[in-house]
């Protein structure tokens, strides 16, 4: 039988909604605190494939999802393309801003194999240890950033609420930025195949904050990249399915599913229920939009909400997630709770 996911990233209905979350593997899983704090930092976990695997799988063991998601970052392909980056505890990602032509210039794409093999690694073991395992039903979804959320962490150099500085860049260097998203996008489709060849079964764009990108630039800096780098993926491997998560483009992701080629969408939080399901989920299979906070609530307003959502979206093909990452305070056992209740749903 065919893992419930893939079949539901093909444009079928399965017998119950396939589900996992966005950082399902993380800081609320006290095994995930141990083991990140014997390997001393996040950078450490995530590029030795023997803990990163183990990390991917935690969430399994616990819960059973029908995905794993490749325990990793967006940042790391800035890493390997040879720019500083740096995890600090309780900050986030602390990178040395690349914005001149000499910062450009010092950077290289021939090389990004030598830093990024060990993630390749970890997809081939978390592949061997969910089959060893008897997780015959939970696919591996390998993952990389759009490269307008990757140029915002690349040219901020942090991570922000607004990220004014690169906008205003766009604007005002527009030639110097596309040289920067351009080799971006063509680091990623190396990456995104890489992981395919390692054993990745599905692929997901996180495009964290194309929200931001201005009306009238969108098409450059979102769509067109975003195209870019699916076509040139599915040049090497034209079956692999790509979710593509747009968050915060609300209407703009009609745009965004007709110009790209992606197979299935993200729907975040803010995002009109039933304006998805008249718009987007007409077309191809949709994933996601619960509330963080209400996983983080529990009780009745994570079963109304999750109830709800169920209802719009099962009967047609339909991926349950949240709208946002799992927050770091949520107690283990509400994503129980919610494991529970997609699994009762019945139609
Ligand atoms: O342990 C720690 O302190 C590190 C926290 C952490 C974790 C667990 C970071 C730093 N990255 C990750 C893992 C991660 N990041 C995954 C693993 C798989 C899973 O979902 O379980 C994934 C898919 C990401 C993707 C990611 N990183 C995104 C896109 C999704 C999103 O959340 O919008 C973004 C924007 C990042 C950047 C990043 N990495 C880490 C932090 C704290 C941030 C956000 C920085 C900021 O903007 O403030």
């Amino acid at each position: 039988m065919a893992k419930r996911i893939l079949s539901v990233l093909n444009g079928d209905v399965t017998d119950r909604v396939p589900f996992w979350f966005m950082r399902q593997a993380g800081r609320y899983l006290p095994e995930y605190r141990d083991l990140r704090a014997q390997a001393g930092g996040f950078l450490n976990l995530a590029y030795n494939p023997e803990n990163a695997s183990e990390v991917t799988v935690q969430p399994i063991r616990r819960y059973g999802m029908d995905a794993a998601i490749l325990f990793s970052d967006i940042l790391v392909i800035l890493h390997a393309l040879g720019q500083n980056l740096e995890f600090v505890a309780g900050e986030g990602p602390k990178l040395a801003p690349i914005r001149t032509q000499d910062d450009i210039d010092n950077l290289s794409i021939e090389q990004i194999d030598q830093t990024l093999s060990p993630v390749y690694e970890t997809v081939s073991l978390t592949r061997q240890k969910l089959e060893r395992e008897g997780f015959d039903q939970t696919a591996l979804i390998g993952f990389a950033g759009s490269p307008w959320t990757v140029a915002c962490y690349m040219v901020q150099g942090s991570g922000s609420r607004d990220f004014a500085l690169v906008k205003d860049f766009a604007k005002a260097q527009p030639e110097q930025f596309q040289k920067i998203i351009d080799l971006i996008a063509q680091a990623t489709i190396h990456y995104l195949s890489s992981q395919v060849q390692a054993g990745a079964e599905a692929l997901k764009l996180f495009d964290s904050w194309s929200g931001l990108c201005p009306e009238e630039e969108f098409t450059r800096w979102v769509i067109e990249p975003t195209k870019k780098i699916i076509a040139g993926v599915k040049e090497k491997h034209p079956h692999i399915p790509i979710i593509g998560f747009p968050r915060g483009a609300a209407e703009r992701s009609k745009i965004y599913l007709d110009q790209t080629g992606i197979s299935a969408i993200g729907l975040d939080t803010d995002m009109n229920r039933q304006w998805a399901k008249d718009h987007l989920q007409t077309h191809i299979p949709v994933q996601g939009n619960l509330d963080p906070e209400a996983l983080l609530a529990g009780g009745a307003i994570l079963e109304n909400q999750a109830l709800e959502i169920l209802e719009t979206f099962h009967d047609k093909p339909f991926i349950f997630n949240l709208g946002h990452g799992v927050i770091k305070e949520t107690p283990p056992e509400h994503v129980d709770q919610l494991c529970q209740i997609i699994r009762d749903f019945k139609a």
